[in-house]
């Protein structure tokens, strides 16, 4: 077994070497995936509790996204977009019906999206709304996380992801999430609103979800403003929260749907990321109607690998696993297990405060100052019982599983998580 670690170390110790210290991860070295488990060089096996951050919502290495893979490279990898290509007006197509809208602007990363999508929605504000060049105004929410580039870190409140880079971008508006008032006072203040950039359910901040009808009210009120109500759903979308999007709330469509503005908040402009590939390769996608979109013209925008022939063959694949296994449907069931499971075990809990969530992307608040090392040292502990999650801000654990989990490998990591917990209750 002593060797057995050094492996581990080993690999550790290569990345520190050699790897710049942006993170601080777990001391683990995974090195094979499977459906809901993850194996680190030892061996060793693991629940996955955070699908990395909400990207491999159809498990590991699903066959079904592999096999696109394996066949799409096999015929054509990149084209770039200075030729057509098979495979992207087909996907296009694909992705558009699939999420009810015109047209889709593909890119690679969650952030390269965010970008895409604040680009066109001040292009927008110019074209459409008249607004002067360089005073179009985004409303976006504290405590909001979309990506690291130097734009969108500009309006983040996360003083770690934001000293010491500026100069910042100006052109943000900061106001509380869930909090309608706020967004109305701002609207009628500032004539030159192009857009409002919000998570439907804050994911880093600690997983807050809104009341029930502010995202329609969102909507309502950005279209009684002209402004576009941009939602962020890289991390909440493709199931995760136990519907198709988190603005379509508990709907039934079991996993895709044509968007009907009167049942859903219907947001102008769409960002996806993470699980449209159930993170086999990296794809992003902002989706908006005409209006919006064809303010874009050639040579305004772009990026080599965006719609990319084995995004687009990976892409379409994932998108009908999620509407095959009625991913939005078992999400919603497993949730809702998990929440009334750990809320029984919470009632005489002292370690832990509250489980909140919707579908599969929850968090326990552990009671201990946000400072302290406590969520660390349970993340440590899960570990070590074979299960991996990260604490987000200090005191708070995320609990997000892929969702082709089943509900007697739920009740098993239920088990193994309340019963770590147990180890941390004050005697
Ligand atoms: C990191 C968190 C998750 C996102 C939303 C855009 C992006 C993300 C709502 C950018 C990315 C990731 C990135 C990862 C940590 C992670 C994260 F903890 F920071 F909040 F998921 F929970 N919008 N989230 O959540 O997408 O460019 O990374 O593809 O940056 O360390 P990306």
């Amino acid at each position: 077994m002593a060797t057995d670690t050094k492996l581990t170390e080993q690999f550790i110790e290569l990345e520190q070497a050699h790897s710049a210290h942006n993170y601080h991860p777990l001391p683990v070295v995974l090195d094979r995936g499977e459906g809901v488990y993850l194996w680190d060089v030892e061996g060793r096996k693991y629940y996955d509790f955070l699908s990395a951050y909400s990207a491999v919502n159809q498990g590991h290495s699903h066959p079904k996204i592999i096999q696109a893979l394996q066949d799409q490279s096999q015929k054509l990898c990149l084209t770039s977009r200075a030729f057509y290509n098979s495979s992207l007006g087909p996907f296009a197509t694909f992705i558009s019906k699939y999420f009810g809208f015109d047209k889709i602007l593909p890119m690679n990363s969650g952030a390269e999206a965010v970008e895409t999508a604040i680009k066109l929605a001040r292009k927008w504000g110019v074209q459409k709304k008249n607004i002067p060049q360089e005073a179009a105004q985004i409303v976006v929410c504290h405590n909001n996380f979309h990506g690291r580039t130097t734009t969108i870190i500009s309006f983040s409140d996360d003083q770690g992801a934001k000293n010491d880079f500026g100069p910042y971008t100006p052109g943000f508006i900061a106001i509380p999430h869930n909090d309608l008032d706020a967004l109305k006072k701002v609207l009628e203040a500032n004539k030159n609103i192009v857009g409002f950039l919000m998570e439907p359910i804050q994911g880093e901040a600690g997983i807050y979800t809104p009341d029930e009808n502010y995202l329609q009210d969102v909507q309502a009120l950005c279209n009684a403003h002209d402004v576009l109500f941009i939602a962020d759903e890289i991390q909440t979308g493709i199931a995760r929260t136990g519907s198709l999007l988190a603005v379509c709330g508990n709907c039934d469509c079991g996993a895709t749907c044509e968007r009907q503005a009167d049942t859903f908040a219907a947001p102008d402009v769409l960002i996806l990321g993470k699980a449209i590939s159930g993170g086999v390769y990296p794809v992003s996608a902002v989706l908006a109607n005409n209006h919006v979109m064809d303010v874009i013209k050639p040579g305004e925008h772009g990026s080599t690998f965006g719609g990319n022939p084995i995004a687009a063959a990976v892409a379409t694949a994932a998108l009908r696993v999620v509407q095959d296994e009625a991913l939005a449907l078992n999400a919603r069931k497993l949730g809702n297990i998990f929440r009334d499971q750990l809320n029984s075990y919470i009632q005489s809990s002292k370690i832990v405060t509250l489980v909140r969530g919707r579908g599969l992307l929850n968090a326990i608040v552990i009671n201990d100052s946000p400072d302290s090392d406590t969520a660390w040292n349970i993340c440590m502990a899960l570990k070590e019982n074979g299960l991996l999650a990260k604490p987000t801000h200090g005191n708070i654990i995320r609990f997000a599983p892929p969702l082709v989990m089943t509900e007697a490998q739920l009740l098993d990591c239920v088990n193994i998580i309340t019963s770590t917990l147990k180890t941390f209750e004050p005697k």
